[in-house]
């Protein structure tokens, strides 16, 4: 294959000086996120239920540590003190998810657990008392472990009825003070993750090339049906709003040749078009339906107007940026890339990575990336309303490293500084970008990668009580939120 140039970083940078406060508009939302399996903890509390995540993560091999979620960064008893810490760093709003099975502990929407209702209740008010706004994600992957134990969980189209139940539950009891929703997180990551490569619960691979799509098209579903009635039936009354989260990798053409250019659209089409053509457009993207044929579930006329209209606003997760080109044998393997006849490239031997080397094996350091991704959107789905709702970079390996080491993370101060460049750029090109959440507010329990990569902007000390300490990133964003860093230290 013919090597591609190396990009120049310099044709992407912006300008000299460091982005500042007074890039964004005034009510441009700046947040911290994490998510309930990663940060609670307290899995036996509560009257909480089992997830298909405290199965898959006790299950031995799958999770790299051999850890779990049990007490992950216990934000179940510290909400407080967490809640203290994004104050003290200026937030104006922390994204975090409610766990299903702590509201119906067998998912079945028969009897509602008060102790799951009162303990977010309780951290929604400490949110509000300090001038924060809550932004709530209904389902960040931690299904009921019922539900897929007794009826195939997200193969299943009952889900939907279940999901709408639990949704509308939340609505009910938190909307008067939730004003920000997200259904459903990344329906990618977790379909292709946990149905087609087996690293994500459930942790199924037997019939990669049916259930991934079929579990992705009842998340759509589920989606549209929680969304459609918070629309209908709260939407005006509660004076909120309601998005679906996804992630999405740049891709760059990695020729200019036909081929190659066509494969880096046809891997945005399976990234985002996946979730966006049903809801924009009322079906999956042409070339999805092409080349999956019969395995790609259908939408019924009803199905359709639900998804139509069902998203105030895209939530975007992006990390990180890669380089498309066309081949039918992938060498990623999995029959998820197989199908898209894409191969993705990261770094090729000889020549120049796509960007620096974030601490995860996957995240390759790309600020011109979520710029690109932004405007994608922006242009295909007529520039609808967008928040970033995760953006952040895992710290290097250092193992033998002192605390002190740990809590200078240049690497993620210049990493936050250079994409948030681009967003501030991506509005001037004219996107409506309204908000911006950094992953993660603290270290916590990264999946299958268990606690070993570090996302936080706050260190957690698992050798001593999980105890917390910002990193250098963490009094960055407070300088930055203060709006009086920038300009290369010189006041406008
Ligand atoms: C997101 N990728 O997952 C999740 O929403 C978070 O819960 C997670 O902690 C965070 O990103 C960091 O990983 C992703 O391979 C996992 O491109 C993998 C990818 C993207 C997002």
């Amino acid at each position: 294959m013919a090597k591609k140039p190396a990009k120049n970083a310099n044709e992407w940078a912006i300008s000299d000086r460091e982005v500042t406060r007074k890039d964004f508009p005034p009510d441009f939302i700046f947040g911290a996120a994490s998510s309930a399996y990663q940060v609670e903890g307290a899995a036996k509390e509560g009257n909480r239920g089992a997830s298909i995540w405290d199965a898959f993560s006790h299950t031995e091999g799958n999770i790299v540590d051999g850890s779990n979620g049990d007490i992950a960064v216990d934000q179940y008893h510290r909400y407080k003190e967490d809640i203290e810490l994004l104050s003290m760093l200026g937030f104006k709003a922390y994204r975090f998810s409610i766990s299903w099975s702590r509201i119906f502990p067998d998912g079945l929407g028969t009897k509602v657990n008060d102790e799951g209702i009162t303990y977010y209740n309780n951290v929604i008010d400490a949110l509000l008392e300090k001038g924060i706004q809550p932004w709530v994600t209904l389902y960040h992957w931690d299904l009921p472990l019922h539900l897929h134990e007794s009826m195939g969980g997200w193969l299943n189209k009952e889900i939907v009825k279940y999901f709408t139940i639990y949704a509308e539950t939340c609505f009910e009891n938190f909307g008067d003070r939730v004003k920000n929703w997200m259904t459903i997180n990344e329906p990618l990551q977790s379909v292709v993750n946990g149905y087609c490569i087996g690293i994500f619960a459930p942790g199924r691979s037997e019939n990669p090339s049916t259930d991934t799509y079929l579990a992705a098209h009842h998340q759509l579903l589920a989606h549209a049906s929680a969304a459609s009635l918070y629309i209908t039936k709260y939407k005006e009354k509660q004076g909120g709003q309601i998005g679906l989260g996804l992630d999405c990798e740049w891709a760059e053409a990695w020729s200019d040749k036909p081929e190659d250019v066509s494969a880096a659209a046809r891997r945005l089409d399976f990234q985002l078009g996946w979730f966006l053509d049903p809801i924009y457009y009322g079906d999956y993207p042409e070339v999805m339906r092409k080349k999956l044929g019969a395995r790609l579930p259908q939408f019924s006329e009803e199905d359709k107007n639900l998804l139509r209209n069902s998203l105030d606003y895209i939530g975007l997760n992006h990390y990180t940026s890669r380089y498309i080109a066309h081949s039918t044998e992938s060498p990623d393997g999995h029959e998820f890339y197989q199908t898209q006849e894409v191969e993705r490239i990261a770094e090729w031997e000889g020549d120049q990575a796509i960007g620096g080397k974030g601490g995860s094996f996957w995240l390759y350091i790309v600020p011109w990336g979520i710029r690109k991704t932004l405007n994608y959107i922006a242009q295909k789905y007529n520039n609808p309303p967008v928040y970033v709702t995760e953006n952040g970079v895992a710290d290097e390996e250092k193992r033998s490293a002192q605390l002190h080491e740990m809590l200078d993370d240049k690497l993620r101060v210049n990493y936050f500084k250079d994409y948030i460049a681009q967003v501030a750029q991506a509005i001037r090109d004219g996107t409506d970008v309204r908000g911006y959440f950094a992953w993660s507010l603290l270290d916590n329990f990264e999946w299958c990668l268990g606690y070993a990569q570090r996302f936080g902007l706050i260190f957690v000390d698992y050798d001593n009580q999980l105890s917390r300490h910002p990193k250098s990133s963490a009094y960055w964003f407070m300088n930055f939120l203060k709006g009086d860093k920038g300009n290369n230290g010189k006041e406008e």
